[in-house]
């Protein structure tokens, strides 16, 4: 009994470590976002930092950065027995990318929205995937598919002193009070 509600306070002690600002009754979210080096060859940064920025996502932290394998690794973990795990790693460690901290009410679910499904064959069009992308491969973006692994990814490409908190006037028309 003692291990279960032990295991219940640590679940809802990571929920609310996740959950940092409450505005209101809507719950604000933080994300990792990265767009991928496909699309900065492609010169497609400028275009999918502006459909992030008009849904009204806030970006509280990026960098432009080619990832090294080790960060890649631990990145993509759950991958790691797949059979194109080593040509993910070597796409992504072949050149820059835009990784970014991404901040809104339900920034996860929504960001995930906007991307579009992972196989842009089946991405609808609208989407980042299904506007831009051809191949799995090469699918533009990454998106974090939970509160749980956007923590873990912010954590692991950037430090605190990297992600800045701002308020910003915008936000009294993108939500209710
Ligand atoms: P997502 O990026 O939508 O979270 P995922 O976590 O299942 O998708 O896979 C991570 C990345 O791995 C994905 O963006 C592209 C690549 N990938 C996934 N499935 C693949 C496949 N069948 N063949 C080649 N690459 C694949
Ligand atoms: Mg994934």
């Amino acid at each position: 009994y003692l291990v279960v509600v032990g295991g219940f306070l640590l679940n809802v002690f990571i929920h609310i470590k996740s959950i940092f600002l409450i505005r209101g009754i809507c719950i604000m979210e933080r994300t990792f976002l990265m767009i991928k080096p496909d699309a900065v060859q492609r010169n497609l940064i400028g275009e999918i930092i502006s459909r992030i920025e008009r849904k009204g996502l806030k970006i509280v932290g990026g960098k432009f950065i080619i990832p090294t394998k080790d960060t890649v690794n631990v990145h993509y973990a759950e991958h790691t027995e797949k059979p194109f795990f080593h040509k993910l790693v070597s796409f992504l460690t072949s050149g820059p990318v835009f990784a970014m901290v991404v901040e809104g009410e339900d920034a996860v679910a929504v960001s995930r929205h906007i991307i579009g499904k992972t196989n842009p064959t089946e991405a609808d069009p609208g989407t980042i995937r299904g506007d831009y992308g051809l191949t799995v491969g090469r699918n533009i973006i990454h998106g974090s598919d939970s509160v749980e692994s956007a923590e873990r990814e912010i954590n692991l490409w950037f430090n605190d002193d990297e992600i800045y908190s701002y308020e910003a006037i915008r936000e009294n028309w993108l939500y209710e009070e």
